[in-house]
């Protein structure tokens, strides 16, 4: 039996959500090894108390979940403390970043192990190879390096979520009151972060999914959900659902059996999805599912432009039009359509990348015409392309390059970069990022979103009388007055912080 310490480093300013990553994990070696949870969420000084427990419970296994962004200069600066001050320890990676990027993670020289993909399998088994019981050849989903070699085993498919042990909500209480993770969001005053399934069966080009389910995607049985969120809103009070799958509209029979089962509680809740999918749900389905408390979906609707659509591989049955009529359609049903646009994507040349950014501006100005509650979220574009496919080709023969040393992915220009704040991509000029943002200040000013609970009605009728002539006349240059105001009343936009 070792001494494990799960750790997952900090990933928002506010509003810690359930760090379901490692309850996943957990839940994969609860009763076979010891283990503590640090989240840095939580703490002032996260590495106080890892140490803490180093000191006090000898501890071997450092486990740590690392997604882009922030949370990657947390478990750096981290990880390598321990290497330093506890050379002995065997220090693992799981999650997004160290699995699209692992032979960056594995040169630092700080990260023994990676954890490709589900670590459900993977982590107990390692475990057993630490004790000497496994070789390391013999487990599915790592890498690892052997010789200055990285040697990256066979994947695993998705794991049946049915069969899986359920999450050790329990012992998470025993290290962070569960109260703390339930934070008020414009769904509940105790929102629940839930995750239900794995992958997604598109291949966007462009996403960090695809690179690790391939296309793939498994979810948990309606009953399933239904019997977790219950377990957390019966024990520790959580009144609203976050859902954060990648894709949770994937089954229409799972939504309509989860709304069958979820419609009697009274919760309001939130999931991600693609137009082309709930577009071909029955109207009675949506129907349901607003009865049943999804207020609001998140959908990537990315450009109106159906050309750069192909090249996202999109899927091929989402176009602009659909894009459009969609936000139409879901308004008579009373859902908030979430819609996220990614602006900034290479083209021929300078004039057409420019003239895809004006397009897309006046596109979502039509969205807001059609279906005013649409919630737009813009993106500058950030390359996460798989690898073969047309759109990496195309960003190759740009010169653009990722960082070669992981410390510079904490570089504040490339955490802007994860962030799809600022990218350093060669096409994209300076000038349209300002329009960009611009264009964001002012829609944002117009239609302030519902998420930022803390702006009163009075402030966003304010704001959006100031912003209205703006919006209006398609001036959108240098708007100081409006990001003063967000700035005082510190505007929370969406897309930082994700939901
Ligand atoms: C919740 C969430 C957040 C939360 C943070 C939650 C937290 N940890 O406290 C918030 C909203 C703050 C957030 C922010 C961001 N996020 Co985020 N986030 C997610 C989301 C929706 C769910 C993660 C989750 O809990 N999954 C559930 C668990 C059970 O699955 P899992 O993490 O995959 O874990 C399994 C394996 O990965 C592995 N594993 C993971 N960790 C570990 C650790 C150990 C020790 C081991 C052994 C194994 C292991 O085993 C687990 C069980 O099988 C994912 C998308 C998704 N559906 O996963 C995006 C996702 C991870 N985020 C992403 C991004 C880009 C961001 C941002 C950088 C950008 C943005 N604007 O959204 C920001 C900034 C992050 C930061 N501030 O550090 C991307 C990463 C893409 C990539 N290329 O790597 C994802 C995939 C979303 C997407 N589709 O683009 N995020
Ligand atoms: S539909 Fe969404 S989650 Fe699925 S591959 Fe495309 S961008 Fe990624």
């Amino acid at each position: 039996m070792l001494n494990v310490l799960l750790f997952n480093p900090r990933s928002a300013r506010n509003k810690p959500r359930l760090p379901n990553s490692i309850l996943q994990i957990a839940a994969g070696i609860e009763g076979k090894h010891n283990y503590f949870i640090v989240d840095g969420n939580l703490e002032k000084d996260p590495f106080e108390k890892i140490k803490y427990y180093f000191d006090q419970d000898n501890i071997s296994v450092f486990g740590c979940s690392v997604m882009p962004g922030p949370q990657l200069r947390e478990a750096i600066y981290v990880s390598k403390k321990i290497k330093a001050f506890y050379p002995e320890t065997k220090i693992v990676w799981g999650g997004y970043f160290p699995s699209n990027q692992p032979e960056v993670t594995l040169h630092s020289d700080f990260v023994d192990v990676i954890i490709n993909g589900m670590g459900d399998v993977a982590f107990p088994k390692l475990l057993d190879a630490f004790e000497g019981s496994l070789q390391l050849e013999n487990i599915p989903n790592i890498i690892y390096k052997t010789n200055k070699q990285v040697i990256k085993n066979s994947k695993d498919g998705i794991y049946d979520l049915n069969q899986l042990p359920t999450f050790p909500y329990e012992t998470l209480n025993t290290f962070y009151p569960i109260e703390n993770y339930l934070g008020n969001t414009c769904l509940g005053s105790k929102t629940i972060a839930y995750h239900s399934s794995f992958g997604c069966p598109f291949t966007c080009s462009f996403c960090g999914i695809v690179p690790i389910y391939n296309g793939r995607w498994k979810g948990r049985s309606a009953q399933g959900i239904y019997n977790d969120l219950m377990e957390i809103k019966n024990k520790y009070g959580g009144n609203a659902i976050e859902f954060h799958d990648n894709n949770f509209f994937v089954s229409e029979k799972r939504v309509v059996e989860f709304c069958n089962l979820i419609k009697s509680e009274k919760m309001v809740w939130w999931g991600e999805a693609r137009i082309d999918t709930v577009d071909k749900f029955k109207d009675e389905s949506l129907r349901l599912m607003r009865e049943a408390g999804c207020k609001m979906i998140f959908f990537g609707a990315e450009t109106g432009n159906d050309n750069v659509l192909k090249q996202m591989d999109k899927g091929g049955t989402q176009t602009g039009e659909q894009i459009l009529k969609f936000a139409e359609r879901i308004a008579k049903f009373d859902i908030i359509p979430e819609y996220s646009f990614v602006l900034g994507l290479p083209g021929e040349n300078e004039a057409a990348v420019n003239k895809q950014i004006d397009e897309d501006v006046e596109f979502i100005k039509k969205i807001k015409k059609v279906n005013s509650a649409t919630e737009v979220i813009i993106y500058v574009y950030s390359p996460v392309p798989t690898k073969g496919s047309a759109l990496y080709e195309q960003i190759e023969q740009s010169g653009f390059q990722f960082p070669a040393k992981l410390e510079d992915w904490i570089s504040p220009l490339w955490e802007n970069f994860d962030l799809r704040k600022n990218p350093l991509t060669p096409w994209l000029k300076p000038y349209m990022i300002d329009k960009i943002k611009n264009f964001e200040t002012v829609l944002n000013g117009y239609y302030p979103t519902v998420s930022d609970v803390r702006l009163t009605v009075n402030k966003k009728r304010f704001i959006k009388l100031y912003s209205a002539p703006r919006y209006f006349l398609g001036f959108h240059k240098l708007p100081l007055g409006i990001k003063l105001l967000q700035k005082v009343w510190k505007y929370r936009q969406p897309e930082t912080e994700g939901f």
